[in-house]
């Protein structure tokens, strides 16, 4: 077993609490800011930004440590064409015939359908891998704790990097989406967990009006 080893922690900072609640307030207005996009402009943007943003979602907190995830930045045209083709059969599936009414009904308000062109029109795809188990260059397999937990919080992290850079993001999870492991070639103890459409958005670009729940709705204090 290794032996634990500690540092002191260096890199907190406190902020007395005027300074916090302008903090919180202000934080809270720059992710109120954030829409999901689906209309994207084709101008480029820059890798060493997509880089920086991963590096702040490799930071998450995650089970034991083990950083359960693998990000694929997807900025090839044409492996950008074939993950929409794919894509698009298992939509067409889906909305014709997979989907039970009840989800349709859910998912009117967003006006979505099988048409995917943000998947060809973004810059960059950032397909997210959650790993099942790691494996040691000698091929043996380590376990991984709480997976889904772990890239579920990386992801969020990401998803408010892009913004934070003034980016615009789209999670896209095309169901059911094992073709992006054959279409990426990525090993078999990754199993895709989210699409991401990351660029600027199209000038002419609209979102719906759809609302958050309040606070009451979504807390309670005890
Ligand atoms: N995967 C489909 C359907 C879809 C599902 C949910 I839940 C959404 O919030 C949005 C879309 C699609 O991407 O169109």
């Amino acid at each position: 077993m290794e032996i634990p080893r500690f540092a002191p922690l260096t890199t907190y900072r406190e902020f007395a609490p005027e300074e916090m609640k302008k903090r919180a307030a202000a934080f809270r207005e720059e992710v109120q800011r954030r829409r999901t996009v689906r209309h994207f402009s084709d101008r480029p943007v820059p890798r060493e930004v997509i880089e920086e943003c991963l590096v702040a979602a490799g930071t998450a907190p995650n089970g034991a440590n083990m950083q359960p995830w693998h990000f694929v930045v997807v900025g090839d045209p044409e492996v950008k064409r074939r993950i929409r083709e794919a894509a698009e059969k298992e939509e067409r599936d889906f909305y014709e015939h997979r989907a039970p009414r009840e989800w349709l009904d859910a998912l009117a308000p967003l006006g979505t359908d099988e048409q995917k062109p943000f998947l060809e029109a973004a810059p960059y795809l950032i397909a997210i891998f959650a790993q099942s188990y790691g494996l040691l260059p000698d091929g043996r397999k380590v376990k991984n704790y709480y997976v889904t937990e772990s890239v579920g919080i990386a992801t969020g992290m990401l998803i408010t990097a892009i913004h934070h850079v003034g980016l615009v993001a789209l999670t896209h999870t095309p169901s059911p989406m094992g073709f992006l492991s054959e279409v990426l070639n990525r090993p078999g103890n990754e199993r895709p967990f989210l699409l991401l459409a990351v660029g600027y958005p199209a000038a002419d670009a609209v979102v719906p009006e759809i609302n958050k729940k309040p606070l009451r709705e979504i807390a309670t204090f005890v």
